[in-house]
């Protein structure tokens, strides 16, 4: 993409009313634009990389065999008056009227619809497990939308849901679903611990939410001081080795991590904690037949009998991770994308408009790189070098190629990483061959 052509619109000064710095930079590298209170429109930057985040999603949940569908965002109230959440959830749901006067709201979450959906559907034990996603829209009517996309009104979320006949089966459901999410944010290049958790207005009695520290997050967490060595990526496990999951499951939730101050009274005594803040990515409930019960969602055992199927929900805050990742990773110069969620994966800066020589070994090197498959991002403005130096840095793109006529005449061209900071002198060919690898 040549930067030219690219809509961009990049700030100079710090914006104002960002309080925290993956807000500022969002702003500034021109990712999106608030449009109401917590409501944002996302621009091209800022899109691309929220469109990776949920590929990465997607793929990780249908390895896992979860089935993708799409509900829509605007829901009925009679399902949410069966299951009794109507009145319940108060005044963070938007509630509207259609022209007939009927009862409609903007979805803060899915719990209803889906078990609507499995109860037209499904109706025996030959069907289990199930286990359906969608990534989709949510609109919660926060008190104090604030941190940018962090806690926004309307929000991407990832939000999945298991169906089984027993208890038994959807803790197993519970721990492949544990076992994707580690593996989900590992692909990201992030960090995040699962913690124990309350389980608020979804329900239920067993909740891990899964948080990446950072100074700024909104949550205070307890976790054992293990974690802060701890590499998180996954086993290599399948999702049909049933003990090999709960093996798992048991090992990292016993290393300590909690969200609040009495599961640490409760567990943590004799282990070394840290106190720190962390951002919530994720948040995973297993909460039996407290849906399924009210709005008759029964499946039929193989003796015969109807019982109501057991359920549990899952979600991934595919929006807030765009603002989360950069908290997690950014210098006091800019982003610094991990390479697997970066908008494009090298920026090429040509240091010199005006000389004919330097642009075109410019677009010599922009054309090699597309033929290679490399996502490129091409600064071909006539602009100075400085600013299209602090420009590229803030934009955090993983490795920056600058071609200017003093290394050309001596055959060079300056390849730099944007996290390490390091920088080298070498031949066009050879920066190209790097980056292609
Ligand atoms: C689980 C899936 C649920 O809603 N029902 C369906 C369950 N859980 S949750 O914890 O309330 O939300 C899941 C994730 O969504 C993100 N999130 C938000 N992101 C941006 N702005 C918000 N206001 C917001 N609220 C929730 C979080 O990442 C959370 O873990």
């Amino acid at each position: 993409m040549r930067l030219s052509r690219y809509f961009i619109p990049t700030l100079r000064d710090n914006p104002k009313e960002a309080e925290i710095v993956s807000h500022r930079y969002m702003l500034r590298a021109g990712m999106v634009q608030q449009t109401s209170a917590g409501i944002y429109a996302w621009l091209p930057l800022g899109l691309k990389v929220m469109n990776k985040i949920a590929d990465i999603v997607r793929e990780e949940q249908d390895a896992m065999g979860a089935n993708e569908v799409l509900m829509p965002t605007i829901q009925s109230a009679d399902l949410w008056k069966e299951s009794g959440r109507y009145d319940d959830y108060g005044a963070e749901m938007l509630r509207i009227q259609d022209r007939g006067e009927r009862d409609m709201l903007f979805g803060p979450t899915n719990e209803e619809m889906i078990t609507d959906i499995f109860r037209t559907h499904v109706g025996s034990y030959k069907q289990l497990p199930m286990n359906l996603y969608h990534i989709q829209w949510k609109f919660r009517d926060e008190i104090r939308p604030r941190f940018g996309v962090m806690r926004g009104r309307e929000f991407l979320m990832k939000d999945g849901y298991s169906f089984d006949l027993t208890h038994e089966d959807a803790v197993i459901a519970y721990q492949k679903i544990f076992l994707s999410y580690m593996r989900t944010f590992a692909r990201m290049g992030i960090k995040a611990i699962p913690m124990r958790a309350d389980t608020g207005p979804i329900g239920g009695d067993l909740s891990h939410e899964f948080i990446i520290l950072a100074d700024t997050g909104e949550s205070e967490v307890f976790a054992d001081k293990k974690w802060m060595e701890m590499d998180t990526t996954a086993p290599d496990l399948s999702y049909d080795d049933i003990d090999g999951l709960s093996e798992y499951f048991k090992e990292l939730t016993n290393i300590y991590a909690a969200t609040d101050e009495m599961h640490k009274e409760e567990n943590a005594q004799g282990v070394d904690i840290v106190t720190a803040r962390g951002i919530e990515v994720g948040h995973i409930f297993n909460f039996g037949t407290k849906y399924s019960d009210p709005m008759k969602a029964t499946v039929q055992t193989n003796d015969g009998k109807q019982i109501p199927v057991h359920m549990g929900s899952y979600g991934i805050g595919v929006s807030r991770l765009v603002g989360g990742i950069i908290e997690a990773s950014h210098d006091e110069n800019g982003i610094i994308w991990p390479e697997e969620i970066a908008p494009f994966h090298v920026g090429l800066m040509n240091l010199r408009f005006r000389d004919d020589a330097c642009t075109k070994a410019c677009d010599d090197a922009y054309a090699k790189l597309q033929e290679a498959g490399v996502e490129v991002l091409y600064d071909d403005r006539d602009e100075g070098a400085g600013s299209k130096f602090k420009n590229m840095d803030l934009i955090g793109l993983p490795w920056q190629l600058a071609i200017g006529p003093k290394g050309l005449e001596a055959g060079t061209v300056e390849f730099k990483n944007r996290k390490t900071g390091e920088k080298m002198e070498v031949s066009l060919e050879s920066a190209l061959e790097k980056i292609v690898d």
